[in-house]
Parts: structure tokens; sequence; C-alpha cells
């Protein structure tokens, strides 16, 4: 031994303490992590301070010492009146800045009383289909004060609209607004599905939205570019970083090619990361990405300091949680909630504890927003700040991360950014892989989950959760639509649609190319307040646009149908992957038992046994679809994968034309108990009663004997195991398969 140990002579010691079991762990992100790290792995790295470039070690000096994160809870369900009281509540039992969610039917562009979201209106999220129910939202919250974030990406341009107007009916003009508005179109397009229009007239949204807020309202945070539903879709660490920090440089590439200065806009750029249950390697996450957004906008020519500081949200993983044993996940989200403030975050989310069951209640409302204010009022993590800097653990993952992230960087590059990529559908595929090869882990216990695949409860206790009678807000919304309507200006609010239109035809470059000239066509240079229009697209500027029509009291689906003109509506049908199930259980007998069930039903049918997967009403959530298509595949079933967004009449047609023997509907939107049983209807209707119809998601307990009712013939939650899934399905096509358990002990004998 030398004088200082080094890790080599660690080795010998710990290889005879575990008789030369290879410690090494090999993370899904393809990185090794050893059992140990020492001195030596953090040679060469030096992490620098808080608030210096590249902000490794965070974006603000005094970082929590000076001023913690801001709990913000993100929070939103059925009337305007009902989420005001909600945040009102909450923000007088110490949240800090509000989020609002937003119900389906907005986020696509619909008003409440569209028949394609029967299922939706009030479910996930608040309805709003004008400015009068943004006004209700915010009643007696000033907004001159308070920091607001909207999660809207589809309409984001009614909603914004709609928030500037509310805003100056309270009297708050829009420079003094702070907050943020989500914006971030692109992973909509990989996984979370809420968009309306193709990806070009999109990206012209996001930069329309860029120009208007950096001359108009320079303290809000024009875009929350979001790896957290990457990462609930099951990408990987560095999928997250890279696919997103791409995303960022994407949205900055296309703002500056509209001819916005970067250092104009770059500092209200935000992010938005989802913390999972990988302790350390989130945490290093958070650190990676900061020193890489650092190295891109460098790259791409800012000066402003405050241009390369990345800031961040973050919410801890909603994937991550569990109906089974669901006290279980108040420890999983303290877990994580302590990873996204040890990794630096400025604004954080932490989910309640029946997450994958409902929405909120005020009792786990209460407890999610505790988690922070313990965290934040009686640990002393925040008297320090960055106090993880230095780790040589913490240190050399950020630097592996770092590395990884950087060659899907280069690839995003040669394949010519990140639009290119995200059409090629190269990044949704490696998403949906990862999230492939997870489910197989937990399904094969590799991944312990504790009170789902180890230490599982006999029973299971009910708990109190929230339900919302989506017709009783779908009546009460329609009843305000018509009262805006009558006693609005209609040839106003006519006029004001026509002219937003007529901006959405238009070529923004024409404008954009006389900013850039700085003069008027005789050569007078422009002032300010013109340079200023022109910079946010001209008099075409979109946003603006949709202030005028919400001004005039257009509805959320009147300013979307307007642009729907011009853009159309864009449509997708999911290409699940392949082969990720058959080789995770290669050689397993259960799988096995199951396969030649497939094959067995095959000869007697003449033709594979068929199962579509099913996505009703507007809930865009696709990887428990997407998981199940791809692993039915595997085990030899003909799937017929539908499009997202059917009505439960469009699926029962699919279903006719395609001849399938059983229908497995995804819904984690809350929409299962209006959309399940009309499907069901439809089959009856079209003497189809006998193809079987199953549930899967995010559906309560106290709600399966009502489906069940309806003829509803499985229901499988979070945790369910995918194989056994499977074998029930042979079951209800009359196949005698054994349950697992049984057959595992035959084939141990
Ligand atoms: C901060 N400040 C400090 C300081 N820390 N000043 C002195 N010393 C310190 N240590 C100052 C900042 O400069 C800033 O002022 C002000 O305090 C606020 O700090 P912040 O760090 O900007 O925090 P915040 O306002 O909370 O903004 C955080 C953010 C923002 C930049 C990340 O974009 C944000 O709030 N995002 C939230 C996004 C969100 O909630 N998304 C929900 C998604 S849910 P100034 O003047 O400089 O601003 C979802 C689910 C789904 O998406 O449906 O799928
Ligand atoms: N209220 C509170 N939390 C919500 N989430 C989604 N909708 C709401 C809502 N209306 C949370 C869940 C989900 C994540 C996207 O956001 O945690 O996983």
């Amino acid at each position: 031994m030398t004088d200082k140990p080094t890790y080599d002579d660690w080795k010998p010691l710990a290889d005879k303490e575990v008789k030369g079991r290879d410690l090494t762990w090999h993370t899904p992100e393809g990185i090794e992590v050893k059992p140990l790290y020492t001195s030596e792995d953090t040679q060469g790295i030096d992490p620098g301070v808080p608030g210096i470039a590249p902000f490794t070690r965070g974006p603000y000096a005094s970082m929590y010492t000076g001023r913690p994160w801001t709990i913000r809870q993100y929070a939103g369900f059925s009337t305007a009146e009902e989420s005001n009281a909600f945040y009102r509540r909450n923000l007088a039992a110490g949240q800090k800045g509000l989020s609002v969610a937003f119900d389906l039917a907005t986020h696509r562009g619909y008003d409440s009383d569209h028949p394609r979201v029967v299922g939706d209106v009030g479910k996930a999220g608040v309805a709003i289909d004008t400015v009068r129910d943004m006004e209700i939202l915010f009643d007696q919250i000033p907004l001159d004060t308070m920091s607001v974030s909207m999660t809207m990406n589809g309409a984001v341009i009614p909603v914004l609209a709609f928030y500037i107007v509310a805003a100056e009916r309270q009297g708050v003009s829009q420079e003094k607004l702070a907050g943020t508005i989500q914006n971030d179109i692109l992973k909509e397009f990989m996984v979370r599905n809420t968009y309306i229009y193709p990806p070009e007239p999109s990206m012209r949204i996001v930069s329309d939205i860029i120009a208007y807020t950096s001359a108009n309202m320079p303290k809000f945070n024009s875009i929350s570019i979001s790896g957290y539903h990457m990462h609930e879709a099951g990408a990987t660490a560095v999928q997250e970083l890279a696919f997103t920090i791409a995303d960022g440089k994407e949205y900055a590439k296309r703002a500056m090619e509209a001819g916005l200065d970067i250092d104009a806009f770059a500092p209200r750029l935000s992010f938005f990361w989802g913390i999972g249950m990988n302790f350390f390697m989130e945490i290093a996450k958070m650190r990676a990405a900061r020193a890489l957004w650092h190295d891109v906008m460098e790259g791409l020519g800012a000066q402003n300091p405050k241009s390369k500081m990345l800031r961040t949200h973050c919410q801890t993983s909603g994937v991550s949680l569990q109906e089974q044993d669901p006290y279980n996940n108040v420890i999983r989200t303290t877990i994580e909630a302590m990873a996204a403030v040890l990794g630096g975050t400025q604004s954080l989310h932490t989910n309640a504890l029946d997450e994958a069951i409902a929405l909120p209640t005020d009792f786990s409302a209460r407890i999610a927003r505790n988690t922070q204010l313990v965290i934040q009022e009686e640990t002393g993590i925040t008297n320090v700040a960055d106090p993880l800097g230095g780790s040589y653990y913490i240190e050399s993952l950020t630097a592996a991360l770092v590395d990884e992230a950087r060659k899907l960087l280069e690839e995003v590059e040669a394949a010519g950014g990140m639009t290119e990529y995200v059409a090629s559908g190269k990044p949704k595929a490696q998403i949906e892989e990862a999230a492939a090869a997870k489910q197989a882990s937990v399904d094969k216990g590799n991944t312990v989950i504790v009170g789902v695949n180890k230490y599982r409860l006999p029973t299971e206790a009910d708990i109190d959760t929230l339900d919302i009678d989506n017709h009783a807000v779908r009546e009460s919304q329609i009843a305000r639509i018509r009262k805006v309507r009558e006693a609005r200006d209609e040839d106003a609010c006519q006029a004001a649609l026509k002219a937003l239109t007529e901006a959405a035809k238009a070529d923004p470059t024409a404008a954009r190319a006389k900013f850039a000239e700085g003069r008027d066509e005789r050569g007078v240079p422009l002032r300010p307040s013109q340079m200023a229009e022109l910079q946010s697209g001209g008099d075409i500027n979109l946003l603006a646009r949709a202030v005028e029509c919400a001004r005039h009291n257009a509805t959320l689906g009147e300013i979307s149908a307007a642009m729907e003109e011009a853009f159309g509506r864009y449509d997708t049908t999911p290409k699940p992957v392949s082969g990720v199930y058959s080789s995770a259980y290669a050689g397993d007998p259960y799988y096995r038992r199951v396969v030649e069930g497939v094959m067995a039903v095959q000869r007697r049918l003449g033709r594979a046994p068929r199962l579509m997967v099913a996505k009703m009403g507007q809930d865009g959530h696709d990887r428990g679809a997407n998981v199940i298509a791809s692993a039915f595949a595997d085990m030899g079933f003909d799937v017929v994968s539908g499009p997202l967004f059917q009505t439960p009449e469009e699926t029962a047609a699919m279903a006719l034309e395609n001849d399938v023997d059983a229908i497995g509907a995804s819904s984690l939107a809350a929409g299962h108990k209006t959309l399940i049983p009309e499907l069901i209807n439809h089959l009856r209707d079209a003497g189809r009663a006998d193809i079987k119809v199953i549930a899967g998601g995010v559906i309560p307990q106290k709600d399966y004997d009502f489906l069940r009712d309806a003829g509803v013939q499985g229901i499988y939650g979070p945790g369910s195991n995918v194989v056994e899934c499977a074998a029930d399905v042979l079951r209800l096509l009359g196949h005698n398969m054994p349950p697992a358990g049984e057959d595992l002990d035959e084939a141990a004998e």
C-alpha cells in the first residue's frame, strides 16, 4: 500500500468481501457505475462555483441560501371557480407560485361543447373556453405579483391571449406579467401528443410567441423546454438530456432565423425535468444539463451570461408512483424532491400520493406540498449552495452524462437538427424501446418496486379519491359559452378571427426582412416602436392577432379553428417497436407458455388472435398503449394500433373493419367512465358484443364495478404484469391458461 490508499488498494478487499462478485452497475443509460469513486475519478474535473459559467453548480450564486426554490404545484380540475378556490386554499397554506393544468379539450383546441370531447371536459385539468373563464380562474389572485406557469402547447395562442386579456381586465398590463408558458411543441410530437397543427406551422407559433413576449413581456418565460414528458414516457437520463437540449437549440435557432437577437430572448428560455427514483443520476442530470446548455448557447453566439444560464422547473415522476400500497408514494416523492433540490431546481412540483389513481384531493395535495415545506424549512438543506459539489461520484457521473448526451446531440446535429430528427421518428422509437425494456425489467422483477413486484400486500386498503362529474362541468361550460357569445359584438369578433386566419396564411418573412434592414421603403430609419412590432413578426404575429380576438371574446375553439383553416390539423398513427419483450423474456417458462397459448388460439382461429389497442378521447398519454402493443405483438398477437384521439364510435368501426377479437382501451386521463361504456354500446349495436373489451391505465378501484357492469371483461391498473395480462386475454378467448405462479412451480419441479 502507498501512503494514500487508492481504488486499486480497495478493490481486492471488496472482492474478498463479496467473493469476487461483479459489483459494477450497468445503468439503463449504458453508463457503468463502479461500486466506489475516489479522487482519481475527478482528476481534471473542476465544476467551478454556482452563478458563474458554465453554471454546473447552479444558475444563481447564492442559490437557496438567498432564496429557496418556488413551491409550484401543478393543478387544475373541473370549472374555473373550483380550480380558483383550490389555488387560493393552497397559496394560503404555503404554496408560492401557480401552475395551471388545463383539461384535454382545451389542450387540443376544442370548446367544451365540441362532440369529440364529451369524456374530457374538466377531467384532467380545468376547462377554459373564453377570457371569462380565465378571469374567474385568477379571481382575487393579483397577476402583477403572482408568477403563473401554464402548461399549454397545442392551444398555446388562445390560452396566452386569454391570460394577457384577463390580466388587462384585472388592471395589470402585460409587461408586469411574470410566469411561464410551456410552448414546447417538439416534445409533443415525440411523447406528449397534445399538438394541433403540423410541425412547421407549430414551429412558427413557437417563434411568434418568443418574439411577442420578448418585445412585450420582459418578465415572462416564453417557453419551458421539457424533458419531463420524455422521462415519463420511459426515456433514459441521456435521452432526456440530449433531446431536450437539442429541442432548446432548435427553438433558439428558429427565433434567430426570424431575426431576433439571441440575447434578447435567450434569458427567458427555461427548462423542465422529470425527476425519478435513480437518485444520484437525477442530480447529475440536472448539473450536466446546465453545462451542456451553456456550451450550446455559447456556440450560437450568446454574449449575455443570462442567456447561457439554464434555469429549470422540476416535477417528481408520476410514472414512478404506484396504485398498490399508495402511501409508499409519499416516500418516493420525498426522495425525488430531494434529488431535484440537490440538483439545484428553481421551481418544483411534488406529486400527490394518489397520482396513480386520480387527481389530488385536498388531503393528498397537502401532503405533497408539505413534502417541500419540510425540506425547505426543517432540514437545513437550503443553507449551502450545491452541497454535493465535489462528490467524487456526483462529479464523475455528471461528466459521464455530459459525454453520453454529447454523442446523442451529435447524432441529432448530423440529422439536420431536432425538427428533422423528430420527423424521422427516431427519438420516439428510442424512447419507446427504453420504456419497453424498463417495463420488461419490472415485470421480471429485476427492477424492484416495493408493494408491486415485491412485498405486495395481501389486501389493499381503500383511499379516498377525487371524482369529477364531467357531464355537469360540460353543461355549465356550455351555458357560459352561450352567455359570452350573446353579450359580445359579433361583427367585431368575426373580423378579429378573420384577421387571425389571414395572419396564419401570410408569410412572416417579409416583415422580418424589413426589421433586419431597420429602414422603411424610403430608407428612413424605423422608430423603436416600429422595430418592436416588426421584430415580433410585424402585425401578422399570431399572438398579437389572437389577443385582439380574445378582447372581442372569441372562444378558444374559434381561435384554434381560425388558425386551423390555414394550417390544418395533424394526425399520426403509432408504430410500436418490436423485439424488446421477446429478448428480455428469452428462456422464461411462463412467457413461453403464453406464446404457445397464442399459437394454439391461432390454430383454432386459422389466424393469429387480434387485439386492437385503442386510445379514445383527447388523452394522448400513449406510453402504456405502446408498451402493450409491442409486448402483445412480440408474444404473437396480431396487434392493431388505433390512432390517438378516436371517438368511441370510430374505435368500434375500426375494430369491426379489422375483425378484432379483443380491444384494449388505454385510459390515463379519467375519460374511462364515459368512453368505454360508449364503445361497448357501439359494438353491441353493431351485433358484435362478442368482441372482448378490456381496460388499462389510471382507473380507480372504485370504478371497477361500474366498468364491469358496463361489460368490461378485464381491468389492468398501473403495476400490472403485461405477460399475465396476455394470459388473461387468452383465457377470454377460450384458451385454458394456467396461472403464472402455478406454472413456474411446475417448471421448477
Ligand atoms: C432566484 N432569484 C434570486 C435567487 N434565486 N435572486 C437572488 N438570489 C437568489 N438566490 C430571483 C430570480 O432572478 C427571479 O427574478 C426570481 O427570483 C424568481 O426566481 P426564478 O429562479 O426565476 O424562479 P421562478 O420565478 O419560480 O421561475 C422558475 C422558472 C420558470 C424559470 C423555471 O420558468 C418556472 O416557474 N417554470 C415552471 C414551469 C411549470 O410549472 N411547469 C409545469 C409543468 S407540468 P427575475 O426577475 O430574474 O425573474 C406538466 C405536466 C403535464 O407539464 O401536463 O404534462
Ligand atoms: N392536477 C395535478 N396534477 C396533475 N398532473 C397531471 N394533471 C394534473 C392535475 N390536473 C400531474 C401528474 C402527471 C403529471 C403530468 O402531472 O403527476 O403525471
